[in-house]
């Protein structure tokens, strides 16, 4: 037999030998299983909520404001709509601008967080956050605020995704109170991060909390390796 084949079959018994060790010791050995966690970025380590009625406020002084207590629902636009309906295209203006998503400030504790988590033994953390569909700034500016304040090497952990139900992980840590998408069943359970516009929603009995990144988060992943 010439070298070249001999080679293949090696590298394909090899293949089949490590393909064979892995699904057995993750059927065996679920307890070392790597839990993979995904971190939404606006509302949970990005101010969005705060950035956005800074700007809002230097860009149009002489409009009314929702302050930070009196916001309800998820959507921004809706309730600055539904205050007068001009000022929906106006709060959109803020978040589409140049510069809107790089100065957002860190929420307290997140960037900590998720840098501790990501050095926990078998864990695996993703930054998973939806771009908005006006792409000139955003996209560059979400990976941008991640370099600047996680560090490049998180570069490699960004998903940018309008459906994050089709990713799987087994936490995501997000703000908004309904995450959907094309799969009805996403593999991940959906830990709310509260915020300034979900903390008035009734308790839900079937979805944990996170208060803020003072509250036991290593709790809420030690939960998921058992
Ligand atoms: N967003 C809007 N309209 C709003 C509020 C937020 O389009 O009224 C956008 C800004 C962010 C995205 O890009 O939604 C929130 O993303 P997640 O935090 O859910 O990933
Ligand atoms: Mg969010």
């Amino acid at each position: 037999m010439t070298l070249l084949p001999r080679i293949v079959r090696w590298l394909e018994r090899g293949s089949v030998s490590l393909h064979f060790h892995y699904q057995s010791s993750a059927n065996m050995c679920t307890k070392n299983r790597r839990l993979r966690v995904l971190v939404d970025m606006d509302g949970v380590i990005a101010d969005f909520e705060g950035g956005f009625l800074k700007k809002f406020k230097a860009r149009y002084p002489n409009e009314p404001f929702i302050s930070l207590e009196d916001r309800r629902g998820f959507w921004v636009s809706t309730q600055y709509g539904d205050m007068r309906s001009d000022l929906c295209d106006k709060a959109i203006s803020i978040w589409e601008s140049k510069n809107f998503f790089i100065d957002l400030e860190p929420l307290p504790g997140g960037v900590e967080a998720v840098k501790e988590m990501s050095k926990m033994e078998n864990t695996d953390v993703f930054i998973c956050t939806s771009p908005i569909k006006h792409y000139s700034y955003c996209p560059y500016e979400k990976y941008a605020w991640v370099e600047k304040h996680l560090g490049p090497e998180f570069l490699e952990q960004i998903i940018l995704t309008r459906d994050k139900t089709i990713v799987t992980g087994d936490i995501l840590i997000d703000d908004k109170p309904d995450i959907l998408g094309v799969e009805p069943n996403p593999s991940w359970e959906h830990v709310l991060f509260t915020a300034c516009h979900n903390k008035h929603l009734p308790a839900n009995p079937s979805q944990r909390r996170l208060l803020s990144w003072a509250d036991d988060w290593r709790a809420v992943l030690a939960s998921k390796r058992q």
